[in-house]
């Protein structure tokens, strides 16, 4: 039977380094993930108090974020889930912005032609059509863009990712799916998803190539992507990467994994955090100070607390709002109170 090899690829491990990035490129690297940590975490915090609305947690899954959307131009499009809530950061994207989408505020409602990124998606799967459209459009206008999205495991027994991922292998789309394989979906596990023994098996069926790679190494993640991308913008159609660990935090703030998820998993999961992970192959290579890390907390720390005074200072919508767009003839007696 034909199969993906089950190995994840890394790069961390060693100590070399992508010849693709420079020194600039490595601490940059960096810094994104610092501020998409910051973020999350601080986020959690501003949920707790009452600041934003509920909230789904990406804590451990930077490295995926940063590592797939690094190989991309500005001219390239994102497609996130709501598990890459933040992933406007990484284009320079208000933290305020982002605020404002978890709190369900107009204001969090950006316009994707702006950013080149799609808007949050919670529909599970609802992006990947999207981007594969996105896609295919820009190369039948001869525009060399293309799409990266992103979904979860949970996602590949949705119709749409079938639908999506057929769809631009017939038709050469310029789209990298990245599948972020966290093993659950909310309380539902990996093995209750499919029989298959790793999820970019499911390649072979579409006839594209799928790659799997350790969802905690930066590095692994923007080489399996950068060789996707450019695979894409050179006309050879799609790519599947499945970016694999165990996911280390509750699937939202109103989830509590103890009811189901294998603790020690966890604890192990945790240990080999992929922001620290990055910190220390820095450090052994000589690249990283504490100068630098420090500075890039800091300026992450400084971001967050200016986005959410920015995001409480912004009056709320008008209720009418809730009912704008929802009736051409809205029913008798709408209008009378
Ligand atoms: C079409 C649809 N069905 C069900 C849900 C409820 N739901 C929200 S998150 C989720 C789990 C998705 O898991 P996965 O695709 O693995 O993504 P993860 O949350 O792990 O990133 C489900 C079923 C939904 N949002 N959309
Ligand atoms: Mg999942």
């Amino acid at each position: 039977m034909a199969q993906v090899t089950l190995e994840l690829r890394r790069v961390l491990d060693g100590d070399t380094v992508p010849d693709s990035l420079t020194e600039s490129d490595l601490l940059e690297l960096y810094r994104r993930l610092v501020l998409l940590r910051t973020f999350d975490e601080r986020a959690v915090m501003y949920q707790r108090q009452g600041r934003i609305g509920t909230y789904a947690i990406f804590w451990n899954h930077e490295a995926i974020q940063v590592g797939a959307t690094y190989p991309l131009t500005d001219d390239d499009w994102i497609f996130p889930s709501y598990r890459e809530g933040a992933i406007g950061l990484v284009r320079g994207m208000p933290p305020e912005t982002l605020l404002h989408w978890w709190r369900g505020h107009p204001a969090g409602w950006w316009n994707p032609a702006d950013w080149n990124i799609g808007s949050i998606v919670v529909p599970i799967a609802t992006q990947i059509p999207h981007a594969v459209g996105l896609a295919w459009g820009k190369r039948l206008r001869g525009e060399p863009v293309v799409a990266v999205t992103f979904f979860g495991d949970g996602a590949t027994s949705e119709g749409a990712f079938h639908e999506g991922v057929n769809f631009a292998a017939v038709t050469g789309a310029p789209v990298v799916f990245v599948c972020n394989n966290n093993q659950w979906a909310i309380s539902t596990p990996l093995s209750a998803q499919t029989r298959a023994a790793s999820l970019a098996d499911k390649a072979i069926g579409y006839g594209i190539p799928g790659v799997r790679v350790d969802g905690l190494d930066v590095l692994a993640v923007y080489e399996a992507t950068r060789e996707a991308v450019e695979r894409a913008r050179a006309g050879d159609g799609p790519t599947f990467i499945e970016a694999v660990h165990y996911r280390a935090a509750p699937h939202g703030t109103a989830d509590d994994p103890r009811a189901y998820i294998d603790l020690a998993r966890v604890e192990e999961e945790r240990a080999r955090e992929c922001v620290g992970r990055y910190d220390t192959f820095l450090r052994r290579l000589g690249v990283l100070t504490d100068e630098f890390a420090q500075a890039a907390k800091a300026d992450a720390e400084t971001a967050m607390r200016a986005g959410i005074a920015a995001a409480e200072a912004t009056p709320p919508p008008d209720p009418e709002l809730l009912f704008s767009n929802a009736y051409v003839d809205p029913p008798p007696g709408f209008n009378d109170g």
